[in-house]
């Protein structure tokens, strides 16, 4: 089975292949989400633009935003064609634009049609099929919910659940207060996966640490973090030591990021503006003098259109070597 122990959270407009490339040289063993793509954009878009990503990613999974099972499907099987790893279907999302289309976390009313998609995607590809979800929406019992959802899909042969440790309220939240205000209950998702010792689970939802990783594990089997890795990516740094007993990919951010410059050094030749990565990587130094002043630049002169190596070089120069050799 794949190893879930750590993931980073799919995250529209900040998980980018650009961001997960920069994630990637912080942890060689976190499992990488792209942000949701929805079916109707894989099946008519600009495939290479919302679906390219580079052989370093691996492991990448790829979320997919739909209902329609032929449409999930055929979504999955181009998916698979171009490398991802995994195809995870989106039972989470709340925003109202995403409930027109009857996707995201309003599916979680729907556990038969849910399972009629994952089962028309596991006959579509041979690589894994997961769903994110959370324990329910609005007035929804999460006992009997998130288990209707669980059983519904397992029977349909889901690879994994990635469960969102809270409700979503569709009604009168922001997705932004979606991720906030209904309460976490982790205890829920430990009972999940006691009902279901043989699939693979894991828990997303407010892990700001690698200790809360850690503990977490005893109950389930990996974690997802978003916003604290896209917020302090050193975090990524601590992965494979503190969680799969492996040396991290480099010593510190300031080896990370020496390491990362032929990848940057290449999308600046094919024309792409270093702010297209750079703005992944605001948070890198956070915690150490001078953290601020390197913001700062990349914030200024590296949103200029000339912008280049040495303008990101000129911002890490702003931060104090001091504390890492401390470390
Ligand atoms: N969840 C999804 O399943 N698909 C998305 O496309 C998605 N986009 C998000 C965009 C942003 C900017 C943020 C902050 C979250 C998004 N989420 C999305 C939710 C996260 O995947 C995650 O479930 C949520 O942030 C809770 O985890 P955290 O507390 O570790 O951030």
């Amino acid at each position: 089975p794949e190893d879930v122990r750590f993931s980073v959270a799919p995250m529209m407009d900040w998980t980018d292949r650009h961001c997960r490339a920069f994630h990637r040289v912080l942890s060689a063993r976190a499992r990488l989400y792209t942000e949701m793509v929805t079916t109707g954009a894989v099946l008519h878009g600009d495939r290479e633009r919302l679906l390219g990503f580079s052989a370093a990613e691996h492991p990448v999974a790829v979320q997919l935003g739909g209902s329609n099972p032929e449409d999930l499907a055929q979504a999955a099987r181009i998916a698979e064609e171009f490398g991802y790893d995994e195809v995870n279907l989106n039972v989470g999302c709340p925003s109202d634009r995403v409930q027109e289309g009857r996707f995201g976390a309003c599916l979680m009313r729907e556990p038969a049609l849910v399972a009629t998609c994952v089962a028309a995607m596991k006959a579509a590809v041979r690589v894994p099929v997961t769903v994110k979800c959370r324990i329910g929406v609005d007035d929804q019992d999460p006992e009997a919910a998130l288990d209707a959802l669980a059983q519904a899909v397992v029977a349909a042969g889901v690879d994994g659940l990635v469960v969102h440790a809270r409700k979503a309220w569709l009604q009168g939240l922001s997705p932004k207060e979606n991720r906030d205000v209904p309460p976490l209950d982790y205890g829920r998702v430990a009972r999940l996966k006691r009902a279901h010792p043989d699939l693979p689970i894991a828990i997303n939802g407010g892990i700001a640490t690698l200790d809360q990783a850690r503990a977490q594990l005893d109950a389930v089997d990996g974690v997802m973090v978003g916003r604290a890795a896209y917020t302090e990516p050193a975090l990524l740094l601590g992965v494979d030591p503190d969680l799969f007993g492996e040396a991290a990919p480099h010593s510190d951010a300031f080896a990370a990021v020496a390491a990362f410059e032929p990848y940057i050094a290449a999308l600046l030749e094919r024309g792409e503006r270093l702010h297209a990565v750079t703005r992944h990587m605001l948070g890198l130094f956070n915690g150490r003098p001078g953290a601020r002043a390197y913001r700062r630049h990349l914030s200024t002169a590296g949103m200029r259109p000339d912008a280049d190596l040495g303008t990101l070089r000129t911002a890490v120069a702003f931060v104090s070597r001091d504390r890492a050799e401390a470390a």
